[in-house]
């Protein structure tokens, strides 16, 4: 297919202006084909950008340039037509002044490359749920990772055609071939050139001069989350930062939950989880994006827009996620700024193997001596949902699974318990305006910092944060809606010496069980002045090390803790003046109440 067969004249319109401005030397449509997907990577393997691993099978390393490695919120911008609908914890730049700028950046941006036109659907095509996307980039590993996190294909561009609306994606590496400059194994532009954009009510995207992650696969955290939250806003449907899980109970029944965490806080792990408690069963719908509309019956239904997981590698071993590893390890995977070992695989820190030699993600030889971590903290693996052996059987239906519960969390290392269940909805999206986590290298920032981070959005909410908070009110008093209860976790609490006092991971499906009897009603809660806790003796602990101590933290509330909480709660609300609902300063007011 060729540009030339494009009938519709929005997309072949736009196709064109990019194509004219930044002068690529080829034009080619993807087809989300294995013969196209295995060209690009055998001509990455030619061009030195990618290595063919020896295992897994099907698999290949790439590591990116030292300074593009991970997502960049300090030149994300949401380009809104008013300054105050971006809100206070967004950048934001003039439309047409961003425009402007790009005319210049992406002159002749592509000279000497291919221009690759990527039509790809988030969720099943056929899914209600769904949206459609065209992304044009010039980085075939963008290309190549699109078609396993995405659906790709031309039947997309049917769809278009036939007038499904779409969300415009335009990408450049920003690094054009022009004149005497060679090419790199990782073309990127110089941080304050990096530009990730957002028109939303151009429902639109335009990112410069970064290759990594959220940067460029711009399905992920530009569509389905920026973009796609302006879109759930005006619609009446939700766009979250969540991963997705199928609970199944020793007695067979089954829930659906699910969580918003911060980049880097737990959700892969949660999603593919093996549980410690005998006979429950978790199994995957999504590690990341969800996407929620209401059915006729007035319940949340959930779809995983994605079709692949981008995971976090280093912590990641059979130890702590093994469905991961299995997953990975079933091949056709790509990994993105891991160590090698010398004998063609690959190596992260915690990993399963203890290589005594490798090559890290810097290119240079590595030993366990060498000081410096062999792996970058936010090196990915990007692997197909599909062969994750927990996958859930409907993790492609495209009605959706219906949600039962919502979990917040994130890393604290104090004063936040264990689990706590919101008193009501209204509760419930209080603790969600008032989420903060430990900062996480998935950011190009200083990591551990504590950050108000609501719902996990901070990052990624395409608009007005204090409307966002007014949305989820919104979606609570919808008439005959059967809401999901709300819960707020916390498997990152640590004792005075540094040590976590929750052992994580697969005995996460002790709370999971909490929370799973919680939502049939189960007397297993006292009611303190945050919320409801675990009733004495409620948490299943049977076959669990862990000293009382320890336990007693996890499940106490520390009212001087939260007294302490209280004025950093009201600094955050101020940032959003006249656009915070009345009810989160009467939660507030009441929180204050109750503590005493
Ligand atoms: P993004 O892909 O950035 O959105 O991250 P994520 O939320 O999917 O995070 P992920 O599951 O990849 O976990 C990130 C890090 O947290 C890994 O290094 C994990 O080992 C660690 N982690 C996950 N779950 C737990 C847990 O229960 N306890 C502890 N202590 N660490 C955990
Ligand atoms: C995150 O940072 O939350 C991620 C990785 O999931 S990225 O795709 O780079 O946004
Ligand atoms: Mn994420």
């Amino acid at each position: 297919m060729q540009v030339s067969d494009i009938t519709n004249s929005n997309l072949k319109t736009w196709l064109q202006k990019w194509i004219d401005l930044c002068e690529p030397t080829d034009v080619v449509i993807c087809d989300g084909s294995k013969a196209q997907y295995d060209q690009l990577c055998n001509m990455m393997v030619k061009s030195g950008a990618f290595i063919k691993l020896d295992k897994p099978a099907n698999s290949y390393h790439t590591r990116s340039d030292k300074t593009d490695v991970a997502r960049v919120e300090d030149r994300t911008y949401i380009c809104s037509a008013r300054q105050e609908d971006a809100g206070p914890t967004n950048h934001w730049k003039d439309p047409k002044e961003m425009r402007a700028e790009f005319d210049v950046l992406f002159k002749g941006s592509m000279k000497g490359r291919t221009l690759y036109v990527i039509p790809f659907s988030m969720g099943p095509i056929e899914s209600p749920i769904s949206k459609y996307g065209i992304e044009i980039t010039d980085s075939p590993y963008v290309v190549v990772n699109m078609c396993i996190m995405t659906r790709v294909g031309t039947a997309i561009i049917k769809k278009i055609e036939a007038g499904a609306p779409f969300v415009k994606c335009m990408h450049s590496v920003g690094y054009p071939l022009d004149g005497d400059t060679a090419d790199v194994p990782w073309p990127s532009a110089p941080v304050e050139k990096k530009y990730i954009t957002h028109f939303p009510e151009d429902r639109e995207i335009i990112s410069f001069g970064s290759g990594y992650g959220g940067n460029a696969l711009l399905g992920k955290k530009c569509f389905a989350l920026r973009i796609a939250s302006v879109q759930a806003r005006d619609e009446g449907w939700m766009a979250e930062h969540m991963l997705i899980l199928k609970l199944t109970s020793p007695k067979g029944e089954v829930k659906y939950v699910a969580a918003a965490f911060p980049s880097a806080c737990g959700k892969t792990n949660l999603a593919m989880m093996e549980p410690s408690i005998p006979g429950w069963k978790v199994e995957t719908i999504g590690d990341d994006i969800a996407w929620m509309k209401f059915g006729p019956d007035g319940q949340l239904y959930a779809i995983n827009p994605e079709a692949g997981f981008f995971g976090v590698a280093p912590g990641t071993s059979m130890k702590s996620n093994p469905n991961a590893m299995r997953t990975i390890n079933r091949g056709n995977s790509i990994f993105t700024n891991t160590a090698i070992t010398l004998d063609g695989g690959v190596w992260w820190e915690d990993h399963d193997d203890k290589p005594a030699q490798l090559v890290d993600w810097r290119r240079r030889p590595w030993t366990p001596a060498s000081g410096v971590k062999a792996a970058h903290p936010n090196a990915r693996f990007t692997t197909p949902a599909g062969q994750c052996p927990v996958i859930a059987p409907e993790w492609e239906d495209p009605k959706g699974v219906p949600i039962s519960a919502f979990l917040f969390g994130g890393r604290r290392k104090t004063v936040v318990p264990l689990v706590n269940e919101a008193l009501d909805w209204e509760h419930g999206v209080f603790l969600g305006a008032t989420m903060a986590s430990e900062t996480t290298a998935a950011n190009l920032a200083e990591v551990g910092k504590l950050r108000f981070d609501p719902f996990a959005m901070l990052p990624f909410c395409g608009y007005h944060m204090g409307d966002y908070f007014k949305h989820w009110l919104k979606i609570g008093k919808k008439a005959g809606a059967k809401l999901p209860k709300i819960f707020y976790v916390n498997w990152f609490r640590r004792g005075e010496d540094g040590h976590f006092l929750w052992p994580g991971f697969g005995d996460n499906s002790r709370v999971l069980e909490w929370v799973f009897n919680r939502c049939n009603d189960a007397p297993t809660a006292r009611k303190t002045p945050i919320g409801y806790l675990p009733a004495e003796g409620t948490l299943n602990v049977k076959g669990l090390d862990i000293p009382a101590s320890d336990l007693k933290d996890l499940l106490e509330v520390d009212v001087q803790g939260w007294k302490a909480v209280v004025p950093q709660i009201e600094e955050h609300f101020a940032k959003f003046g006249d656009r915070l609902p009345k009810e989160m300063m009467q939660q507030l007011e009441a929180l204050k109440a109750r503590l005493g």
